[in-house]
């Protein structure tokens, strides 16, 4: 009996350790790639450096609205989720006073080409009121830290996409390509070099060109989506493309899609 019982003990602890080292494995050698085969879900989450005040960025489900809307336009282009988004216009005793967050992910692109970028957009949802604070193009950005490498001595800028107004508020946007769309602004010196700057934004292909006329090889340091500092915004974004992938924001993480 007592035997019996020992071994019995034994099994059950081996099969427990192999539970927990398959569990410890899988997430990072199962799951789907990125542009380098890698995907990690853990990976995604605030920058903290880059966030200013106390925002939400918040892993969700829907939103399914708004309560009029019916078809695609009232669920989340991918799964049941999405990333929450919300930001103060005037809640800190920094100058300017609002909020900014950036969600994202500071480990997978480290390092890659910015120029090897070929499909990148997003779905957002806005709101009539977020039009009403800040206007029509009041919209959450994508955002790149890079190396721009446009000199020796040039290690910092952060590229920021201006999406264009949203083709429909109060409802899930249809795909907003960055490529064809909005502008792009860097800042630091890297702006006036380029001449893509917040006040005069590139299309992606001038900013491509910016570089590529000037034989500087940009890298990446980290991808977000975010917003700030401007105006309030309080909306949602969802399946973020980054050339043959889609990141799809669902409550319990980041899942990435091959896209179709
Ligand atoms: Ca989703
Ligand atoms: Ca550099």
């Amino acid at each position: 009996m007592k035997a019996r019982f020992g071994v019995g003990r034994g099994t059950a602890l081996v099969a427990a350790l192999l539970v927990a080292v398959i569990a410890l494995i899988l997430p990072g050698s199962a799951a789907a790639g990125t542009d380098d085969g890698r995907a990690h879900s853990d990976h995604w989450g605030v920058i903290a450096r880059n966030t200013i005040g106390s925002p939400v960025a918040d892993l969700r489900n829907g939103p399914f609205g708004s309560y009029d809307v019916t078809g695609t336009g009232a669920r989340p282009p991918y799964g049941r989720g999405s990333l929450g988004i919300e930001v103060a216009d005037s809640s800190t005793t920094l100058v300017p006073p609002s909020e900014k967050v950036d969600f994202g992910n500071e480990v997978d692109f480290f390092g890659k080409s910015l120029l090897g970028l070929r499909r990148i957009g997003f779905h957002v949802f806005q709101t009539s009121e977020n039009v009403q604070y800040g206007g029509p193009r009041n919209m959450p950005n994508i955002k790149f830290e890079i190396d721009p490498n446009l000199n020796s001595t040039d290690d910092y800028s952060s590229l920021v996409w201006l999406p264009g107004a949203s083709p429909v508020t109060n409802a899930w946007s249809p795909f907003l390509d960055a490529t064809r769309t909005g502008g792009w602004a860097l800042t630091s010196t890297a702006g006036p070099t380029t001449g893509c700057t917040f006040a005069t934004p590139c299309t992606f292909a001038a900013l491509k060109a910016a570089f590529t006329s000037r034989n500087a090889r940009p890298t990446v340091y980290t991808v977000a989506v975010g917003k700030g500092q401007d105006f309030m915004w309080i909306g949602a974004v969802d399946g973020l493309r980054l050339n043959d992938y889609v990141y799809d924001f669902e409550r319990d993480g980041v899942k990435v899609l091959r896209a179709k």
